[in-house]
C-alpha cells in the first residue's frame, strides 16, 4: 500500500524543500498549524517524519489519519517508526489480550479489540531510517556498538544515546527525536554545528511535569534540512 516507505535512501527534490517534524504525540491541531500555516507544504516538498505520533496528545487516530491522507493526496511524506508504533505492534503480536490497555489513550484505533487493519498497516511499513545526501534520520538513536548499526532496529527506537560514529556515518548529521529538550538548545546544537541534533520539542510538556521543565516545551518544531531554519509551533491542542 504504502510501497515507496520500502526506500531508505532519498534522494534530494529537484525543486522542493526538505523539513523534518520530530515526536507529535497525537497534536493533530499543533501538526497541521506547523504544517499548512507556518511550512505551507507543497507537493514539491520533502516533509520527513521521526515517529511517536500516537498517546500522550488528545488525537493519535486524527493525526495519523490526517498523515496517511497527505500521503494519498501525493505529497512526499516520509514517515519513520518511533517507539510508540514499534510498541503497539510488539503487542498485538505477542500480548493481543492488552491491546485496549496499550490503546487506552487512542481507543478509536482499535476494533474489537484489535488494531483496525488501516493502523496496522500503516505501522507495520515504516521504517527505522532514512538516510539522506548529508543526512541520517532515526527516532531515537544508533547503537555503534553493534556490529551493524542500521540492523539493531530495538536501538533506532529506544535508545538514548547522542553519539555519532564516522566508520558508519561518515561526515552526515544525524537528526532524532524521542527525547524532548528545549528550543534554545536545539537552536545552540545547529549552530555549533553538532553531529548528532534532537529536535524534539516535547510538545505535550505545556504544563507541570514531574521530570520536565514545562516552561521551556510544549513546542513542536520543523527543522529545514537546506536552511537550517527551526520553525517553532507552540502547542495549540483542545484537551
Ligand atoms: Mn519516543
Amino acid at each position: 500500500m504504502y510501497k515507496y516507505f520500502k526506500k531508505i535512501y532519498i534522494e534530494r527534490p529537484e525543486i522542493g524543500r526538505r523539513f523534518v517534524i520530530g515526536d507529535i504525540h497525537g497534536c493533530y491541531l499543533t501538526l497541521r498549524t506547523l504544517i499548512e500555516v507556518q511550512l505551507v507544504l507543497t507537493k514539491n516538498d520533502q516533509l520527513f517524519l521521526l515517529g511517536d505520533y500516537i498517546d500522550k496528545g488528545p488525537e493519535s487516530k486524527k493525526t495519523v489519519n490526517y498523515i496517511i491522507k497527505l500521503i494519498k493526496k501525493g505529497y512526499k511524506i516520509y514517515p519513520l517508526r518511533g517507539n510508540h508504533e514499534e510498541e503497539k505492534l510488539q503487542i498485538a503480536k505477542n500480548q493481543p489480550d492488552i491491546l485496549p490497555w496499550a490503546f487506552r489513550q487512542a481507543k478509536d484505533m482499535l476494533k474489537e479489540g484489535k488494531i483496525k487493519k488501516k493502523y496496522f498497516e500503516f505501522f507495520s511499513e515504516l521504517r527505522y531510517y532514512f538516510e539522506l545526501d548529508n543526512f541520517f534520520l532515526v527516532h531515537a538513536a544508533f547503537n555503534f556498538k553493534a556490529p551493524n548499526p542500521f540492523e539493531d532496529k530495538e536501538s533506532m527506537v529506544w535508545l538514548r544515546r547522542f553519539e555519532t560514529h564516522p566508520q558508519f556515518i561518515g561526515d552526515k548529521i544525524i537528526i532524532h527525536g524521542h527525547q524532548p529538550r528545549s528550543v534554545k538548545k536545539v537552536l545552540k546544537n545547529i549552530e555549533k554545528g553538532k553531529k548528532v541534533i534532537g529536535i524534539d520539542c516535547g510538545v505535550n510538556y505545556y504544563k507541570e511535569h514531574k521530570y520536565y521543565d514545562y516552561k521551556k516545551l510544549g513546542k513542536l518544531s520543523a527543522l529545514n534540512l537546506d536552511t537550517k531554519q527551526l520553525y517553532i509551533q507552540n502547542n495549540v491542542e483542545v484537551y
